[in-house]
């Protein structure tokens, strides 16, 4: 059994002995300053908290941590905030101390013959591959958040988007992890190599946990050769169906080549060019449906446009792609790819929207879109699915829009029913009611019924070793005990 969330609200004493230990810059308490930090991205949990930590590095914070469990007081980390599920907002009680990253921010060390990059949590996605760009190698890790989303987070919630066709998703990348334990002890495990089998892979166990086990402080992460050459395509296409046909053309032709094969409705694709400044459709009609397609390779003298086009003529001639516009400069490779990351922002802008972030093997994604738009128009008539993502990895964010003139209130009062509807259909088709948002407090109530008894028991058992209190980020993942 996970122990009883029985955590203490934080005495006055304890607030007194954090702000002396961390200084007035790491400390707010402040309601005003705390509030930005106790609200989600979505907007969907207005959460309260005692005060908002911000150790300058990991000694400070393994003393605070310290502090905090010998009070008994419960601790959420909380990296750039932009979790889908709510996985790092405090909950409603008040008691819970958050705490943030952010200023542990360096890029310690890129090591160019061992491919690392050695880097502390506070460090935002961008920054990481902004820094690995510019010593002449590339961080495959990209997410639309990337320019708020910290590494703290991204490894904590094992982060994927749009390269995990071609590098994995974060975990795949993560050779080495220093973690502070729920104690306030630190696991330095802070090593860069890529064989190393003496016991428990322990740095895995954090990767992916959403902050219940410990703090990720800082991590190697494994790096890759920048391109020489990259390319990248809008291609219009009638449906799923034709996506794939596509994608298994381009993978035929090289697997190595795609680094990212993105899908996009024709519904979402409509969002983003009517309610995002600056998005506008680049082909002469819209389609029913979308691919972004990007190939890229470090060879030299490798004719990638030549591949490119290759695949796309025979596309042409089969049907499959009806049209098709390729980037001819880094401008215009960005103006796609800004169509494909601003669907999250573009459905926010549209209303209330209920997010389905599922997996089902990459074959079966048709089917799941075709039914689980039936199953959703049946259930509320005027819903207005607009699917997209990662469809290289059978990775869909089925996600659906309020009909237009409802509140969105009662909208989203409906939400378990339509998650539940849309995991009905995804587990009939072998998948996953989560595939790489996570948890978080949104689908604890899954857990149960999605995960064995078996597996279930021995997550709450590891959690139970690790953080016996119950201190870390209490109200995520786990479903209340009981
Ligand atoms: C993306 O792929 C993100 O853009 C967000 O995972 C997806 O809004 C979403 O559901
Ligand atoms: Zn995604």
């Amino acid at each position: 059994m996970t122990a009883p969330q029985s955590s203490a609200p934080p005495t006055a004493d304890l607030l007194a002995r954090l702000a002396a230990l961390l200084g007035p810059s790491g400390i707010l308490t402040d309601s005003s300053d705390i509030a930005p930090y106790c609200t989600d991205w979505r907007s969907l949990y207005h959460g309260r908290a005692a005060a908002v930590l911000r150790p300058a590095g990991t000694a400070e914070l393994a003393q605070a941590v310290a502090l905090c469990a010998e009070a008994g007081v419960a601790m959420v980390p909380q990296g750039g905030n932009t979790s889908m599920v709510g996985g790092a907002t405090p909950d409603e009680s008040g008691r819970d101390i958050v705490v943030c990253l952010s200023r542990m921010n360096r890029v310690r060390r890129i090591d160019p013959l061992d491919h690392t990059m050695e880097i502390e949590a506070g460090v935002t996605l961008k920054a990481a591959q902004d820094a690995a760009r510019d010593a002449g190698l590339m961080l495959p890790l990209s997410i639309s958040s990337e320019g708020s989303a910290q590494i703290g987070g991204v490894l904590a919630t094992n982060a994927g988007g749009n390269n995990t066709v071609r590098y994995g998703n974060a975990r795949e990348l993560v050779l080495g992890l220093e973690v502070v334990l729920p104690d306030g002890s630190v696991f330095n495990g802070l090593r860069r190599l890529r064989k190393d089998n003496t016991g428990y892979a322990l740095r895995q166990l954090f990767v992916g946990s959403e902050g219940t086990l410990g703090f990720i402080t800082s991590a190697i992460l494994q790096l890759q050769p920048q391109p020489r050459a990259v390319e990248a395509a809008l291609c219009a296409v009638a449906d799923a169906s034709a996506a794939l046909t596509l994608f298994a053309a381009f993978r035929d032709q090289d697997p190595a080549l795609i680094q990212a094969f993105e899908y996009m409705s024709g519904a979402g694709m409509e969002l983003v060019t009517r309610l995002v400044p600056g998005a506008s459709l680049p082909l002469a009609e819209a389609a029913p449906a979308y691919v972004l397609v990007e190939l890229a390779t470090p060879r030299r003298n490798a004719d990638l446009r030549a591949a490119l086009e290759d695949v796309l003529a025979g596309m042409f001639e089969a049907g499959t792609v009806s049209d098709a516009v390729i980037a001819e400069s880094e401008g215009q490779r960005l103006a796609l790819w800004k169509l494909r990351e601003e669907h999250a922002e573009a459905q926010r802008r549209a209303g209330a929207s209920v997010k389905n972030d599922v997996s089902v093997p990459v074959s079966r994604v048709p089917e799941l879109i075709d039914r689980a738009s039936a199953a959703c128009a049946a259930l509320i008539p005027g819903i207005r699915p607009a699917p997209f993502g990662h469809i290289g990895d059978g990775n869909i964010h089925f996600n659906l829009v309020q009909p237009e003139g409802m509140d969105p209130a009662d909208f989203l009062a409906q939400d378990h029913r339509i998650m539940d509807t849309v995991a009905a259909i995804v587990r009939e088709l072998d998948g996953s009611f989560s595939a790489e948002h996570g948890v978080g407090r949104l689908k604890p109530y899954m857990m149960p019924d999605w995960r064995g008894d078996a597996e279930l028991a021995t997550m709450r058992r590891i959690k139970d070793a690790i953080d016996p209190h119950g201190l870390m980020n209490p109200a995520t993942l786990f479903p209340p005990a009981g």
